[in-house]
């Protein structure tokens, strides 16, 4: 294809086919000619509109009249029903031969409808990748389409195959990181994790949501990298982290069935020879509460089903393994299995993995003894001691009555102790006491039964996050950059899109502040590049501004009165609550014009994405994140390797502020991070990082809330487009020049239309003709050294101008050919 804009090929063959037979009846003039397609100008060019029907579907209709104000038009649908509608609200449609384009740039009229129309056409040809200018639109086919594979890795490395993908996107990561020896980056989000911000009739059917396809369009990327090979089968061993951190960082979900608990970066470095040495992984913000409690109709981890279903009778007999269904923790969301997966032969595939990646025989046991000993935790009862409510684990002869629960509760304690390793009172105490330092001197609390059940869900919390972590950490060893490193590498990350719930916590608040980060690194970036290829050909361009979200960003992360500062410092205070916290927050943000504190405990911040309303329930905790100093000595305590390492893991010390209720008292907790801290570091390393990158962005899509193929729900992907940026970007797009053709294609593509001949004239000449000619406005073009810039909707008027020449010519043909008969 030679055309930039794909328009000859498409256009090559019979002419006849782009002919128009209805009778145009022309919009009345006006002298607003604005370059918006929504304009009186451009409405007043295009052939056909898109027409929004009361159902909010879109479709495609013909103007047959407009009356003589011209504020009503009557129009034609397809199926030959006419409707009388307010000509304003008509949108421009392309013609028929940019159908399907596989660039939305090419699109003439840049509109909603029209991007909605272009991705329904090329999903239900299952092309499901399609680009919008640097962005790559993914959208969820939900069944196998034939686009990957060996032969078609191999075909995008010969470049034999150019239509959008993964692949692509992959492989121009590849040749740009080698070329301009920068290091690449692949970033793969969505938006809207919920449909509670979508109309009343999608957000019915939120239980049958699924994934918008991230972690798969991650691992596809990945599989193209992992083609390039790198000796010592360490591709295969970066392939072999997607089902180990699957199984434990990953879980049935009412939307999605492998939904990712947690955000990934995998950087893969490259060797001088171009092929990998080496590979790096960083977690985010894995959802630890789900270990200790998760919604009806969801799983936790899938690991522990997995465990509970393939350990060997050896293996159970050593962790004292039973069922699923026995351990509480997985018994309460009443759920146990997934359709179509056998979490036993997951099992197998998890422990090869882990043989891949280097994790002994040895280890892996310790690691399921860690799995096991979370599990029977769960298991572990109170009962009330005294009249004051306090609680110790249910496990001596007070039950005496119930000798049955006590042997089982014997069990649940004495198993957990083994598995971990400690002392059976220690643990005992650690569930039922707690050493209060004040100044000089310790006193000994007894914990309500309340505070018993918290200590006991927070050792479990700790133990599977530091489980996680030690995993990953694991990992890198084994994928250790060699010594043959360029420092030259390509990141992949596969991070949790903007969450909107009925109910929206902590976690949706931590999410969202990343994806106002990742936003604003989008925006910066695409504007950049516009900007360049602007000056690039020498073309006059003023910058336009464009809205930013540093506003919100500003209310996350202000210093001292920002959100999360404020946060800490609430987290700091004992006697801090939610409502505290709300009434803090509502003091000194309200004249951010992104905050808006609301009744009681709520309050509501303006994404860029949408509005979300937070509930401050359980924030402070969430973010304190406290293991007790006297678990966290539990575990160092411990005879195994593991729980020590976690023990020490928690004792991270730093100079940056800390939290935590015994922050005066001293003690180990004081040392630790408030998780929102923690993670805005992460956070701006990691932008950090992508800053020295040159990203690649891949937008993912559901196409509908059913998880059925080919099915195509309009207001659910116009949501969509909407809150991921693709509008976004044609947005920008549509404020700069985003149509270019060189001055060559242009003169032979439109130079017939010329009234007086200049044929003997160059390129450039002929082009600058034709836009005389046509009186195109100068604010809609810009001719550049090599090329010629449009504005949106320019190209769409000269191309329906040559439609309706050509269409002249050929029934002038017919009428010559006629006459000659
Ligand atoms: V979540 O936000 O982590 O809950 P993701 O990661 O966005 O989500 P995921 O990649 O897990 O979504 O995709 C969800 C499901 O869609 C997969 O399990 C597949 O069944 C399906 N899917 C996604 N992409 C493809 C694809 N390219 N080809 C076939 C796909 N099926
Ligand atoms: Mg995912």
């Amino acid at each position: 294809d030679d055309s930039p804009y794909g328009l000859q090929s498409i256009s090559n063959g019979d002419e006849s086919s782009l002919v128009d037979e209805d009778p145009i009846v022309p919009l009345p003039e006006s002298n607003d000619r604005r370059w918006s397609d929504t304009s009186v100008y451009a409405r007043k060019k295009a052939l056909q509109f898109w027409v929004q029907l009361p159902n909010g579907n879109w479709e495609l209709g013909k103007v047959l009249s407009t009356s003589g104000s011209g504020e009503e038009s009557v129009i034609k649908l397809p199926e030959g029903n006419v409707l009388k509608v307010i000509s304003e609200t008509l949108v421009p449609a392309n013609p028929d031969i940019l159908d399907g384009v596989d660039d939305l740039m090419q699109l003439s009229y840049l509109n909603e409808p029209s991007v909605l129309y272009n991705l329904e056409y090329r999903y239900n040809q299952d092309m499901i990748y399609t680009k919008a200018g640097p962005v790559l639109v993914a959208v969820n086919p939900f069944k196998e389409v034939p686009l990957y594979g060996d032969s078609n890795i191999e075909a995008y490395r010969k470049r034999s195959n150019q239509s959008p993908h993964v692949y692509a996107i992959a492989d121009t990561a590849i040749r740009e990181m080698i070329r301009d020896e920068v290091n690449q980056s692949i970033i793969i989000s969505c938006y809207i994790h919920s449909l509670s911000i979508l109309p009343a009739n999608i957000s019915a059917s939120i239980e049958f949501i699924y994934g918008a396809g991230k972690t798969e369009t991650a691992k596809i990327a990945m599989q193209y990298l992992a083609s390039l090979g790198g000796g010592s089968g360490i591709e295969n061993e970066i392939l072999k982290t997607n089902p180990i951190l699957e199984a434990f960082g990953n879980a049935k979900t009412l939307r999605n069935d492998n939904s990712s608990r947690f955000g990934k970066l995998i950087e893969i470095h490259f060797s001088e020879t171009r092929k990998i040495s080496g590979a790096k992984i960083q977690t985010f913000l894995l959802e630890k509460s789900r270990v200790v409690q998760c919604a009806e109709g969801e799983r936790s981890y899938h690991i522990f089903y997995q465990l509970c279903a393939g350990a060997s009778p050896a293996l159970r007999e050593k962790l004292n393994l039973t069922s699923a269904k026995e351990y509480n923790y997985l018994r309460q969301s009443n759920c146990y299995s997934i359709k179509g997966v056998d979490d036993a032969e997951r099992f197998q595939a998890v422990q090869e993995a882990l043989d891949i990646v280097h994790v002994s025989k040895d280890d892996q046991e310790s690691v399921f003894a860690m799995l096991a000993a979370v599990l029977w935790l769960g298991n572990v009862s109170f009962s009330i001691i005294d009249n004051e409510n306090h609680a110790e684990p249910e496990s001596d002869e007070s039950n005496g009555f119930w000798l049955f629960q006590i042997l089982l509760l014997n069990i649940c304690l004495s198993t957990v102790a083994r598995l971990i390793g400690c002392n059976i009172n220690d643990l005992k105490l650690a569930l039922s006491k707690r050493n209060i330092k004040v100044r000089n001197e310790t006193f000994v609390q007894k914990l309500t039964l309340s505070q018993a059940i918290d200590a006991r869900d927070a050792l479990a919390k700790s133990i599977y996050a530091c489980l996680f972590d030690w995993l990953v950490e694991q990992i890198n060893k084994s994928l250790a950059v060699g010594k043959r490193r360029t420092g030259r590498s390509i990141s992949i990350l596969d991070i949790y899109g903007f969450e909107s719930f009925n109910k929206n916590s902590f976690e949706q608040f931590c999410i969202n502040y990343a994806n106002e980060r990742l936003q604003q690194h989008f925006n910066r970036h695409l504007f950049k590049l516009e900007q360049e290829e602007y000056i690039k050909d020498g073309i006059d361009w003023t910058r336009v501004d464009f809205e930013d979200n540093q506003t919100c960003l500003r209310l996350f992360e202000k210093k001292p009165l920002g959100l999360l500062s404020l946060l800490d410092e609430e987290s700091t205070f004992p006697n801090g609550t939610d409502l505290t916290l709300a009434n803090k927050l509502k003091e000194h943000l309200s004249d951010n014009s992104c905050f808006r504190g609301d009744r009681g405990k709520t309050f509501t911040v303006a994404h860029y994405a949408g509005e979300v309303t937070y509930e401050t329930t359980g924030f402070l905790e969430k973010n304190r994140d406290l293991l007790h100093s006297d678990s966290i000595k539990l575990l160092s305590s411990c005879s195994r390797h593991l729980p020590q390492a976690f023990a020490s893991s928690m004792l991270v010390h730093s100079e940056k502020p800390v939290v935590g209720p015994l922050h005066k008292a001293g003690g180990p907790d004081s040392q630790r991070l408030s998780v929102a801290t923690k993670f805005k570091g992460q956070l701006f390393e990691l932008m950090q990082r992508l800053g020295k990158t040159t990203p690649h962005f891949i937008r993912c899509i559901k196409p509908n809330s059913v998880q059925s193929p080919g099915l195509y729900e309009q207001e659910l992907v116009l949501q969509q487009l909407r809150c991921c940026g693709v509008l976004e970007v044609v947005r920008i797009s549509r404020s700069g020049f985003p149509t270019r053709m060189s001055h060559q294609k242009f003169a032979l593509r439109y130079g017939f239309l010329l009234l007086e001949s200049i044929a003997a004239k160059d390129p450039l000449s002929v082009s600058v003709a034709i836009l005389h000619q046509f009186n195109i406005l100068p604010e809609m073009y810009q001719v550049g050294y090599t090329k010629l810039f449009f504005r949106t909707g320019q190209i769409g008027v000269l191309e329906d101008t040559r439609n309706r020449t050509l269409h002249g010519i050929l029934r002038l043909q017919s009428c010559f050919r006629g006459h000659q008969a």
